[in-house]
């Protein structure tokens, strides 16, 4: 499609809106799941679309352990399955990676009358606090007095967006102001859950990171601490 809307017209001849729509178009491939889409489509099941893949996913810091696994596991699937398109072999490969997001671990969020805290943490616009503002509804819906916190301290207009989904959801934000150390901002946001308003669950927004970022990792760490510290479980 994209060769045949834009393969057979030089560049000059292109209006204004084909350039857009060729720029965006050549983001989405640029990225890591584009990268791996256009890999499959591209080969064969062949030890060079094996290849292309493992350096794909270790340039997008998918990690070298993770990045084996689902190249073991993919692999070993194509095999005993005996999968001969590379379209086909594409749909194992994503099946393999939710696998890996998932977790056996169930969230222990349901033990009403003792406070619970959810830290969400994740990558940069991977829908944290959307998801917040989804969970503080559904919850306060089923009867819990639920709290947020704005440890975002970090991205602009952050707070206020935590503040508008807390709005929808008729409850309270905890917040400090931008740049605020969002250690701080849940040793506030605890304290408020545990004494002045009684809530048996908190849930707080952190700036999103890579987990390459060592320096915002440790941030985590110290958070996650604060919050150990004084409950009987943070998740
Ligand atoms: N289609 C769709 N879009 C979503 C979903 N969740 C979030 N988004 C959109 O994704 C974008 C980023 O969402 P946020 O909730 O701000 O993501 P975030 O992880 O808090 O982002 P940072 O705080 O910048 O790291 C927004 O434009 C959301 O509207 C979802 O479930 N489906
Ligand atoms: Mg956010």
């Amino acid at each position: 499609m994209f060769n045949r809307l834009f393969g057979k017209k030089k560049q000059e001849d292109k209006t204004e809106d084909e350039v857009k729509l060729e720029q965006s178009l050549q983001k989405t491939r640029s990225g890591i799941l584009g990268r791996i889409s256009t890999i499959f489509q591209e080969n064969q099941i062949t030890d060079q679309l094996w290849e292309e893949l493992e350096e794909t996913l270790i340039a997008g810091d998918v990690g070298l352990l993770t990045t084996e696994e689902l190249l073991t596991a993919t692999r070993e699937r194509v095999n005993q399955e005996n999968i001969k398109s590379a379209n086909d072999a594409y749909l194992v490969l994503k099946q393999e990676m939710v696998k890996v997001l998932l977790t056996d671990e169930p969230l222990h969020i349901d033990e009403p009358r003792i406070l619970t805290v959810v830290l969400v943490v994740g990558v940069n616009g991977s829908g944290k606090t959307t998801s917040i503002g989804k969970m503080a509804y559904y919850y306060k819906e089923r009867g819990r007095k639920v709290l947020l916190g704005a440890a975002d301290t970090f991205r602009a207009a952050a707070i206020d967006q935590l503040k508008i989904w807390g709005d929808r959801a008729g409850v309270e934000v905890i917040a400090h102001e931008p740049g605020a150390d969002p250690g701080a901002v849940i040793f506030d946001a605890m304290r408020a859950s545990q004494e002045s308003r009684k809530a048996d669950l908190l849930i707080v927004d952190t700036a999103g990171r890579l987990q390459t970022k060592y320096n915002l990792m440790k941030e985590l760490e110290k958070v996650k601490a604060v919050a150990g510290k004084q409950v009987h479980r943070a998740a």
